[in-house]
């Protein structure tokens, strides 16, 4: 059914949209647009009603500075897209500029050039319950790069209170975005950041799973007058990038809503027992629960209290497997 709507809309759609116009995934708790303007980067994202990412001077996905031709990639331009693959609930869909489609799950994969020194290699998968986004950027010459964002996302002005967690669970900053001054707001150490809009009760948990290679990484906040946008930073590697030079990131972006009482662990853990981190609860993190429930070493480690520990007696056990029943979700 829902593959016949979409079928029916691109056919509906194709005469009368204007070329470049973005395609909109639409799903029941989320809306998200995103068109070769931008090189298939999401332009607005709205989820259970809120507007995450707004469309004014919106960029999000990977921007460089190349030191003498300036900036590439997304909302910059200079990023060239090779071949861009939409799969809508598992099956691939052509993609018409200007269509709508409907489903449950989304999933992006993407390959572009950054003018003719860098590929991007991008995968993102919108689900129920967050924008799951892995990028490999390989350097095709030596080239030199004054500023290097894997990852950023321009998120609403109404999200003004942040946090700074490193991994696990040690807040390393706690403070507020609300003076649109553009001034810059570095978390250096922390790899999940956390924002909140505190009258309207809902924010976004960005978790960054962190190679080697972005040992000298550290996420920004930007507090522009229309937006508090949310940067990863790569620092540290002088500014001249080698041929065959390849970086990876993983992003992880949670909506949620909760009260502003219990906000800041939400971020920690905005979704019970997603040790793997890509907003499903399935068999991979069912394995990472075997390993932390069998193992002395692994019972009472961080990352087992953090994804597993459902009530709290810093164990993981038959009562903790109860919660992860409810969440568990195998297809
Ligand atoms: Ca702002
Ligand atoms: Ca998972
Ligand atoms: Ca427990």
């Amino acid at each position: 059914m829902i593959r016949r709507v979409a079928i029916w809309m691109a056919l509906v759609f194709v005469q009368s949209v204007s070329a470049g116009a973005a395609i909109t995934l639409e799903a029941p708790n989320y809306i998200a647009t995103l068109g070769p303007d931008r090189a298939y980067t999401i332009e607005t994202l709205t989820y259970n009603g809120v507007r995450i990412v707004d469309n004014i001077g919106s960029c999000q996905g990977t921007v460089l500075r190349e030191s003498t031709l300036g900036w590439f990639g997304s909302c910059h331009g200079g990023e060239t897209v090779i071949a861009v693959t939409l799969f809508v609930d598992g099956e691939v869909e052509e993609i018409v500029d200007g269509t709508v489609y409907q489903g449950m799950r989304f999933r992006l994969v993407k390959d572009s050039l950054l003018g003719d020194f860098a590929n991007i290699h991008n995968e993102m998968a919108l689900n129920e319950n967050a924008i799951h986004e892995t990028t490999s950027v390989t350097f095709l010459q030596n080239t030199s790069i004054s500023v290097f964002y894997p990852f950023l996302s321009s998120h609403s002005n109404v999200f003004t209170e942040e946090v700074g967690i490193n991994s696990p669970r040690e807040f390393l900053h706690k403070g507020q975005t609300d003076l649109d001054d553009s001034s810059s707001l570095y978390l250096p150490g922390s790899n999940v950041i956390g924002q909140y809009d505190p009258s309207g009760g809902t924010g976004i948990a960005t978790h960054f799973q962190i190679t080697d290679s972005f040992d000298a990484s550290n996420p920004f906040i930007w507090d522009r007058s229309a937006d508090n946008k949310l940067y990863l930073r790569f620092l540290g590697f002088g500014n001249l990038i080698e041929a065959g030079e390849e970086f990876v990131s993983v992003t992880t972006r949670y909506p949620f809503s909760v009260d502003a009482a219990d906000w800041q662990e939400r971020v920690i853990r905005p979704l019970y027992g997603d040790s793997t981190r890509d907003g499903l609860v399935d068999l991979a993190d069912f394995a990472d629960f075997a390993a932390c429930w069998q193992s002395p070493d692994f019972q009472g480690s961080e990352a087992c209290v953090v994804w597993f520990d459902a009530d709290g007696d810093q164990d993981v056990d038959l009562q903790d497997f109860a919660e992860l029943q409810r969440n568990l979700k195998v297809e």
